[in-house]
C-alpha cells in the first residue's frame, strides 16, 4: 500500500483514471510506439488531509528543455501576475534592499515586475526552454530544481530572502519536506512564503477532475498545508482565494509566532470541515461525480458526431490530457485541437494522438462546436471569439457541468 508523501500514513486510494500519458507529452508520429504511460490513480490521506497521486513519473520526464507550457500563453494570467507583484511590493517588502525568490518562475511572468523595478530577484526554473525566455528578458534565473541544498547555495551567494513565491508549482513537487526546509534556510526571520495552487475545495465542488494529471502530485487544502508547515515550525497566517485555474488558493506562510493569524484562515478551515474534506465519503462521491461527468460528455460528443457536426478542441491544455484519455475521446469525435503555442502545433496530443493545429485553422474554418479545454480562460477566450458564436458556433464546457453555450 502506498504511503502519504507528507506523513507516511497508508493512503486511501479511491479512484483510478486508468493508463495515462504525460499531460504535456505532445509528440510526433515516430514517437507513438514508445509513448510512456502510467496509472493515474489518486488517494487522500485520512491523517494529514493531503490529496495526492499514488504514483508520479520522474521529474525529468515532465520538466526538461522541451517543456511546452509557457505561462505567457494567457493574457489573463499576465494581468493576474502583474496584480500579484504589485500586492507583494506594497504589502510584503519592507526592507531597504529587498530580495525575492521564485520557484517555477517559467518565462518570468511574475518576476519581470521585480526586474523592471530593479528589485533584487532570483528565479529557479528547471525547464530550460522556458527559463531561457526569462533570461533573455533580463530576469535573473537559474535552471535547476529547487530543494534544501539549492536554498543553501542561494543564501551563500545572495543572502536571505524577504519573500519566496511559488505559483502552480508547489503542488507539482513530491519532496515537499525538502522544499519547506529550503524555505526555512532561505527566509529572513520576518520573511514570508506566498504560494498559490488549484484548491481541493474547488475541484471537489466543480468536479474539475482534469486538475488531476502527472504534474499535479497534490491538490492542497488549508488543513493539509497547515499540517505540512506545522512540521517545520512555520504557520499559515493568511489566505486569499483566487479565481485563476478554475479556483485556486493563495497561502501566506511565515515562521511561527512572527505574525498574527488572520480570521480568514479559521473561517476557511470551518468551511473545509463543512465540506467534509476529511471524510472518505466525500471522495467516494467525487469519484461518482467524475464518472457521471465522463459519461455525459462522451454521450454528448457521440450524439453530435452522429448528427455529422464538426467538433474541434480549443486549447491543448495539460488538463485536456486527463479529459481526453479518461473519456476515450479520439479523432472519431474531435477533428483537431487548436492551440496558440508554437511548440505544440504540428504535434499530436498525448495518448489519443489528436492533431494540434495553429489557431488560424480554427478561425479560418469555424467548426460547429468547440470543446473548451481552457474553461479557466473562458472570459478571455469568449471575448475574442465573438465571431465564432455570431456565425453559429457553439461552445461545449464541462466544468462545473456539461453545457452547450
Ligand atoms: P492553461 C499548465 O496547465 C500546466 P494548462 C501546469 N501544470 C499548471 O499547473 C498550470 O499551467 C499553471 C492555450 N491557449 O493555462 C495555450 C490557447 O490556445 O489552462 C496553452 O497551450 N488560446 C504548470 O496547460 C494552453 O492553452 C488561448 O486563447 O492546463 C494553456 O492552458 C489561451 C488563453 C490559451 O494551462
Ligand atoms: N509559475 C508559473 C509556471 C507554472 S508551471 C505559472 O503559474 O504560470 C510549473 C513550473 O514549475 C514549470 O515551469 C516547472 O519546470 C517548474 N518546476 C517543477 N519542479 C520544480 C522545482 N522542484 N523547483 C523549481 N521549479 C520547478
Ligand atoms: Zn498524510
Amino acid at each position: 500500500m502506498k504511503k502519504c508523501q507528507v506523513c507516511s500514513t497508508p493512503l486511501n486510494c479511491f479512484m483510478s483514471f486508468g493508463q495515462m500519458p504525460l499531460a504535456n507529452g505532445f509528440l510526433t508520429p515516430d514517437q507513438f510506439a514508445d509513448e510512456y504511460f502510467f496509472e493515474l490513480s489518486v488517494g487522500s490521506c485520512l491523517h494529514c488531509g493531503m490529496f495526492q497521486l499514488m504514483e508520479q513519473p520522474n521529474r525529468e520526464m515532465m520538466f526538461n528543455e522541451r517543456y511546452p507550457f509557457y505561462s505567457g500563453s494567457s493574457r489573463g494570467m499576465a494581468v493576474h501576475f502583474k496584480k500579484f507583484a504589485e500586492h507583494v511590493k506594497k504589502d510584503y517588502l519592507f526592507s531597504k534592499d529587498p530580495f525575492v525568490v521564485e520557484i517555477g518562475s517559467n518565462d518570468g511572468i511574475m518576476l519581470r515586475h521585480f526586474a523592471d523595478a530593479d528589485i533584487r530577484h532570483l528565479g529557479i526554473e528547471p525547464s530550460l526552454n522556458v527559463a531561457q525566455v526569462a533570461i533573455d528578458r533580463g530576469i535573473n534565473t537559474i535552471s535547476t530544481f529547487f530543494d534544501e541544498d539549492c536554498a543553501s547555495e542561494i543564501v551563500k551567494k545572495y543572502g536571505q530572502a524577504d519573500a519566496f513565491f511559488a505559483a502552480n508549482v508547489m503542488c507539482h513537487i513530491p519532496y515537499l519536506h525538502s522544499i519547506v526546509k529550503g524555505m526555512g534556510i532561505l527566509l529572513k526571520p520576518k520573511g514570508v512564503v506566498i504560494f498559490e495552487d488549484p484548491y481541493l475545495g474547488n475541484v471537489i465542488e466543480n468536479t474539475s477532475y482534469d486538475q488531476i494529471y502527472d504534474e499535479h502530485v497534490f491538490l492542497f487544502s488549508l488543513s493539509s498545508i497547515r499540517y505540512l508547515f506545522g512540521q517545520h515550525d512555520m504557520e499559515l497566517i493568511d489566505i486569499e482565494p483566487q479565481k485563476t485555474h478554475g479556483g485556486s488558493m493563495r497561502y501566506i506562510i511565515a515562521r511561527k509566532g512572527m505574525y498574527p493569524v488572520s480570521d480568514r484562515v479559521h473561517l476557511q478551515l470551518k468551511k473545509e470541515k463543512n465540506m467534509a474534506l476529511d471524510k472518505p465519503e466525500t471522495y467516494e462521491s467525487f469519484r461518482k461525480c467524475c464518472e457521471h461527468s465522463r459519461d455525459s460528455l462522451t454521450a454528448l460528443l457521440r450524439d453530435l458526431s452522429r448528427q455529422g457536426k464538426r467538433i474541434v478542441g480549443y486549447a491543448a491544455t495539460s488538463k485536456s490530457t486527463t479529459i481526453i484519455n479518461y473519456c476515450g475521446i479520439g479523432t472519431d469525435l474531435i477533428e483537431f485541437i487548436s492551440d496558440t503555442t508554437p511548440i505544440k502545433q504540428g504535434k499530436f496530443s498525448p495518448g489519443a494522438h489528436i492533431p494540434v493545429r495553429p489557431y488560424e485553422e480554427f478561425s479560418k474554418n469555424y467548426p460547429d462546436y468547440a470543446l473548451l479545454f481552457a474553461y479557466n480562460h473562458a472570459k478571455e477566450i469568449m471575448a475574442k471569439e465573438q465571431k465564432f458564436v455570431e456565425t453559429g458556433g457553439k461552445w461545449i464546457v464541462y466544468v462545473p457541468q456539461i453545457k452547450v453555450l
